[in-house]
């Protein structure tokens, strides 16, 4: 087991770390005459601008101008919103041109400022291009806008008996533009795998205007080199996703779902390859919460899953969820598992629950999925969402709450909580650091560059699934060399010369 002092090593206190502010000297604002311009394209509903030829009132340009979390906050005075990826050509066309520089936007529910204007960036919303192209229920093959909406789609396929290879807590309001653009992850990967499998094409407009048709459904494609999967993480850098085609599942016959409760940390571990093991290929998630979350979700209404005695002392708990074909054998399997845990000589689990009606499955779901709800409603949250080795996870939220204590920055006067939950199952922790009365310089200090290095150590990644948008551009060679982020460059430049698109997100 790693102790804390392990990870505070001096090497890594001389690594290069410096917040750059990005100056886009090379870019034009907006101004009335290309407002006039983008008339001739759009519809006047489609366009929003504090400029006075159209004069939206800001109230209604400003959810453009601000993330989810309320912690980025952007300055364009325009927004469009196309119907049509010809529109979405002709608008790109036109700013490369100009020199405007443009922000793609979907659902706007990323957590790294990756879609709001770093200073007079166009935004081009993506959310009125929704309309779902075609669906194959043979071949499970979705093709869509890129301005559909997660749920929607969902919604769109679940009477043909098929789901989303996706979900995640934002699906009311993310875009399936936007899960491609952060390449976003999510509670079923475990089972489904990373959009970089179940992404059959794209169709891209790029910077220059030009459309790249991909839209391929084929499952199986050699042609040279894989052009999409740039796009697919690409965080809108390299181009606007304008459509869509996707594998899509069939749903599970049979879906349970057990909530347990654990005495300490070390034994999610040895929970983890027991559960593996007696589930085999129905185990679909594996999820984790710490104590401090638990507690938390409770306080927000979430559960409560287990009575306050049999929770005890428990340290942390963890979510498992099965999906298979056969309810009986899935059931009896979950049983035979959970008697086997509590039945152990020495138990890894406290106790459990297993859920008995969709209500109940519904329920064990909604703790885990809240979570991300209840922090914004404790504060202003620094998140980091990392991949280290399973086994530190807690040792990484641990370390950085006695960072805090140590720096005096610990309690409600700053920092008010520490705590981790995520995909144990991919290696995926989000760690959550609450500021109770909102982001200031000096927590950022305490905390940056110091979880990066901590991340570096362990050989992690300092973005699991979240992206590296306008956050952590310059944690970027933290968990990659010079010489990936020099092939990255050129990458840019040659699809961006002009460096309109997105620019100041992602590469540093
Ligand atoms: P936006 O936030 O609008 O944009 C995100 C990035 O993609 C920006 O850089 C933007 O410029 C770019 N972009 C958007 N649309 C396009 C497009 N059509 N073409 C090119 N670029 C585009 N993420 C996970 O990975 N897993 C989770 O489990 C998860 N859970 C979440 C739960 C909650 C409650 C919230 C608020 C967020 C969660 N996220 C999660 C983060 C976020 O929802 C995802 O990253 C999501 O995929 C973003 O989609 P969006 O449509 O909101 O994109
Ligand atoms: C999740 O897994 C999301 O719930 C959000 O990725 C994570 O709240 C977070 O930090
Ligand atoms: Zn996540």
């Amino acid at each position: 087991m790693l102790r804390l002092h392990n990870f505070i090593r001096p090497a890594f206190r001389s690594r290069r770390w410096a917040h750059n502010i990005p100056t886009f000297s090379h870019l034009n604002s907006v101004n009335e005459e290309d407002i006039a311009h983008f008339s001739s394209i759009l519809a006047p509903t489609s366009i929003l601008s504090t400029l006075s030829s159209v004069s939206t009132p800001a109230d209604d340009i400003a959810p453009y101008n601000v993330d989810w979390m309320g912690k980025y906050h952007g300055q364009a005075n325009s927004v469009l919103r196309p119907r049509t990826t010809q529109q979405v050509s002709e608008i790109v066309k036109y700013c490369a041109q100009r020199k405007i520089g443009i922000v793609p936007q979907g659902g706007n529910t990323g957590l790294v400022g990756g879609g709001i204007s770093l200073q007079k960036e166009i935004v081009l919303s993506l959310g009125a291009m929704n309309n779902v192209r075609s669906f194959d229920p043979v071949s499970g093959v979705l093709v869509a806008d890129a301005g559909c909406i997660l749920q929607s789609l969902s919604e769109y396929i679940a009477p043909h008996n098929h789901i989303m290879p996706l979900d995640l807590g934002a699906k009311g309001s993310c875009q399936i533009g936007g899960n491609i653009s952060t390449n976003a992850g999510g509670l079923r990967l475990l089972r489904y795998g990373s959009l970089h499998g179940t992404v059959l094409g794209l169709e891209v407009v790029l910077p220059d205007g030009t459309i790249l048709d991909q839209l391929s459904t084929l499952r199986k494609d050699n042609t040279g080199y894989d052009l999409k999967q740039l796009f697919i993480g690409g965080e809108g850098t390299l181009g606007i996703v304008t459509g869509v085609s996707i594998l899509t599942p069939p749903a599970p016959q049979a879906t349970n779902n057990i909530f347990l409760a654990l005495p300490r940390f070390d034994n999610v571990l040895p929970l983890f390859q027991t559960v593996k093991r007696q589930l085999g290929e129905i185990m679909s998630a594996f999820e984790y919460i710490d104590r401090t979350a638990y507690d938390m979700g409770l306080q927000h209404g979430l559960g409560p899953l287990l009575s306050a005695d049999e929770v005890g002392d428990s340290q942390c708990f963890v979510l498992v969820e099965t999906s298979g074909g056969n309810q009986d054998h899935d059931l009896e399997k979950l049983n035979n598992l959970l008697e086997s845990l509590l039945t152990a000589d020495e138990p890894l689990i406290n106790t459990g629950v297993l859920s008995q009606s969709p209500t109940q499955f519904n329920s064990i779901w909604a703790l885990r999925e809240g979570l991300t709800e209840c922090v914004q409603k404790e504060g202003k949250p620094y998140k980091y969402d990392v991949s280290v080795p399973l086994a530190d996870f807690q040792n990484v939220v641990d370390a950085v709450r006695e960072r805090m204590i140590s720096k005096g920055l610990y309690g409600d006067h700053a920092i008010s909580k520490v705590m981790g939950y995520g995909h144990v199952g991919d290696g995926n922790l989000h760690l959550n650091v609450i500021a109770k009365h909102g982001y200031r310089p000096e927590l950022e200090a305490a905390l940056e560059p110091f979880i990066y290095e901590i991340v570096a150590e362990r050989k992690g990644s300092v973005s699991a699934e979240h992206g590296i948008g306008s956050m952590k551009r310059d944690a970027l060679h933290y968990s990659k060399s010079e010489i990936s982020i020099e092939w990255m460059r050129k990458v840019k430049q040659v699809f961006d010369p002009l460096n309109i698109m997105n620019p100041g997100k992602v590469l540093p």
